[in-house]
């Protein structure tokens, strides 16, 4: 019998993308993972306006395979203000995305930031540019920037010290950058200032891990059924990087975390979005037993690889090479499809800006090239292991 593969997909960030569907035909992804970034966070997403991004799709040559994001609002993290009406209006996009035949969509309950890095062009020996977070540079950015409350006691004395001596080396352009790069976000989407940071992180004084757990479940319980009987399928991101940051909790972190989660709500609907530079910052998190352990609620996959060192930073290193054990992580993804009648979608996460692509205005992580040797070569491994005919 053919052996039966995930689904290789490509996450674009729409019209305005610098990497077009045509490139992304050439790389040989056969799905789309987008979202309607113009769309504020928290209003629905109307019938209309998906449509019209699925048909920009279906032009290109593609379907939209998996929604990256379906953005949870603040309040309902903090379960605030309008958070009431708020979940109803997220049941009601998870109504329409079903309606128009969209049925998997991933999102994350990452207070205040989402994926946070200290450096979006760290140069690799080989000279093309990878992410990188690194603690004393966002310890800076902390105590020293932002100046929260007590922040250095989230640090290690020797972090809190390099933080200072960075501090004061630092010039203007290098605090900038790094600003910048704390607060990037997601391209097409709300920026972020300092200001607006502080006053966002003033609402999580009162919110432990306890709390804010106890506020994605309540999250799940109203939305997970209505996903269940829609026929859709939730993918929960991690925490990225898989800890506390600025002083916020994060509970999407560890196999625990992940486990708790699908307990939650013990619909097939309620999974994960297994994403392996996440989970993979962290050397407590073992990823193959936990790939095991999820099972079938895995719904999407993100395959990066990061090397750590013995302080904590990391940077994303070559898709097949660094802490992940790929071959080992795919050996189990591919497990799993092989019991699934659906393909689970993976996607090839972030990528080097490499070659020809140096030299151009790229999407941090998102540039063209880095992405297709990362595709190839994970397209490679599967193949490898399957064995088949593609
Ligand atoms: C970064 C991404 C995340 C991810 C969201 C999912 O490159 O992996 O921003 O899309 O956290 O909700």
């Amino acid at each position: 019998m053919k052996p039966k593969r995930l689904l290789q997909t490509w996450r674009w960030f729409g019209p305005n993308d610098p990497v077009s569907l045509s490139d992304i035909k050439q790389a040989g992804a056969q799905g789309i993972v987008t979202a309607l970034h113009h769309v504020p966070h928290g209003e629905v997403w109307t019938k209309d306006a998906i449509n019209i991004r699925k048909d920009e799709l279906q032009a290109g040559g593609f379907e939209w395979s998996v929604v990256e994001s379906l953005t949870v609002h603040e309040n309902i993290k903090t379960r605030s203000g309008n958070y009431a009406t708020l979940i109803e209006k997220y049941k009601q996009s998870l109504a329409n995305l079903a309606a128009c035949g969209i049925k998997i969509v991933t999102y994350n309950f990452m207070p205040v930031n989402d994926w946070t890095r200290t450096e979006i062009n760290h140069t690799l020996p080989n000279g093309s540019r990878a992410l990188y977070f690194n603690w004393s540079d966002l310890a800076l950015f902390d105590i020293h920037i932002l100046q929260r409350n007590d922040a250095h006691l989230s640090y290690s004395s020797a972090i809190v010290e390099k933080a200072f001596l960075k501090n004061n080396s630092y010039n203007t352009t290098e605090k900038e950058n790094l600003v910048n790069t704390i607060l990037y976000g997601i391209p097409g989407e709300e920026k972020r200032t300092t200001t607006g940071i502080k006053n966002e992180l003033e609402k999580y004084k009162y919110i432990d891990h306890a709390a804010l757990k106890s506020n994605l479940a309540h999250f799940l319980q109203q939305v997970a059924p209505v996903a269940s009987e829609l026929g859709m399928q939730l993918a929960i991101h991690p925490d990225d990087p898989p800890f506390d940051i600025l002083g916020l909790p994060r509970i999407v972190c560890s196999r625990q975390d992940l486990l708790d989660i699908i307990g939650f709500s013990d619909v097939p609907a309620n999974g994960i979005c297994f994403c392996t530079g996440s989970l993979g910052a962290s050397s407590k998190n073992d990823l193959p037993v936990m790939i095991q352990e999820l099972n079938t609620r895995i719904h999407f996959a993100h395959l990066r690889n990061v090397a750590r060192d013995a302080e904590g930073n990391f940077f994303e290193s070559d898709h097949l090479n660094g802490n992940v054990d790929m071959y080992a992580v795919m050996k189990e993804l591919s497990a799993i499809q092989q019991k699934s009648e659906q393909r689970i979608p993976f996607r090839p996460d972030h990528g080097h800006q490499m070659l020809d692509d140096l030299n151009k205005t790229t999407v941090p992580g998102y540039s063209a090239i880095g992405r297709l040797r990362g595709l190839a070569e994970l397209r490679g491994l599967e193949q490898g292991i399957t064995g088949g005919i593609l």
